[in-house]
């Protein structure tokens, strides 16, 4: 069970965040990722312009946050929570000390509206954790310095988000290091805090051609994208009906707070494709509904995809 405290019978009622404040909340999230990240904002665009389609819907968004004194999973949990979201399953990574848990979008009853992106149907969102406690004690001093200076940075997290401002003081470029040598989890999370990791394009519900992933992939690489090849390139559950790809992250130049001006790792854009489930299979295609195909994320698909920020993907090659 999900140590949260839900209003559980609240997918169809938002009851405490009206519609549009919250979802000019994920445009300004957005805002701050596009205008951080040239790859994801070139994806998108050319992806929406090939693609002809006026709509271009997100799969989900994803989020990382350190697992220990109120600024883990729940510290971002409770904006999605007031605004009618359900949590889901819970997803751990026990090699990388993660966890993870995903929302899932509040059902109004209402028609599914049309629009683009954070004005289309909502996404779900995912949530992961550093398990803190786990990190040697040096890791610890580092994330605790900086997380207990900055007590009141958990309960903006959404805010914190919306702006891209840190929750706390700029670090040291040493602790960014230490951290990094022990889990690039934990560096990219104090660098970033709670930015938008990634936006995930919905790529069944596009119309062309490229609602198709390996063509979509085929299609980014043509194009000179460098996708996260960790384990291959498209990235398959068991069940066959959870298809992910994603890009590597972009770089952005960051000032540490002893002068050190390194670049860093940013966010990233990713692609899913869900399958219609056996159960729906004779459903006509035109009346498939997003509730007739595989719901939810995989383990094995995201050990991986968390590497799209990682230095060896960074630092491949293209091709
Ligand atoms: C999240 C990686 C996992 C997915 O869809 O399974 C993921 C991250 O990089 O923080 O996005
Ligand atoms: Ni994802």
């Amino acid at each position: 069970k999900p140590p949260l405290s839900s209003n559980n019978d609240s997918r169809r009622i938002s009851s405490q965040v009206g519609e549009s404040f919250f979802r000019s909340v994920l445009g300004q999230m957005e805002s701050v990722y596009l205008n951080r990240n040239p790859t994801p904002k070139s994806v998108l665009e050319l992806v929406r312009s090939v693609d002809g389609n006026e709509q271009l819907c997100y799969d989900h968004l994803a989020f990382r946050t350190f697992g220990i004194g109120g600024y883990g999973i729940d510290s971002l949990a409770s904006f999605f929570l007031d605004y009618g979201y359900t949590p889901m399953d819970e997803l751990r990574f026990p090699a990388k000390k993660l966890r993870a848990l995903w929302f899932a979008p509040p059902n109004d009853g209402s028609d599914v509206p049309c629009g683009s992106g954070v004005n289309g149907p909502l996404p779900r969102v995912f949530i992961s954790e550093l398990l803190v406690e786990q990190m040697s004690s040096q890791a610890q001093d580092v994330i605790r310095k900086y997380t207990e200076a900055s007590p009141g940075g958990k309960k903006y997290a959404a805010m914190s988000s919306a702006l891209g401002s840190l929750p706390w003081e700029k670090p040291l470029s040493t602790e960014f290091e230490q951290l990094a040598s022990e889990s690039e989890y934990a560096a990219w999370t104090l660098v970033n805090g709670y930015a938008l990791n990634h936006v995930t394009i919905s790529v069944h519900r596009l119309k062309s051609h490229l609602n198709k992933i390996k063509k979509l992939n085929q299609f980014l690489e043509e194009k000179g994208f460098k996708l996260n090849s960790e384990g291959g390139v498209l990235k398959v559950s068991p069940d066959g009906g959870l298809q992910q790809s994603s890009t590597v992250a972009d770089s952005i130049s960051f000032k540490f707070s002893d002068g050190v001006v390194k670049s860093i790792p940013c966010s990233y854009i990713e692609f899913a494709e869900r399958l219609v489930l056996p159960l729906y299979q004779n459903v006509p295609e035109n009346e498939i509904q997003e509730s007739h195909r595989r719901d939810g994320f995989e383990v094995g698909n995201a050990d991986k995809i968390f590497e799209s920020t990682y230095q060896d993907q960074l630092s491949r090659r293209t091709g």
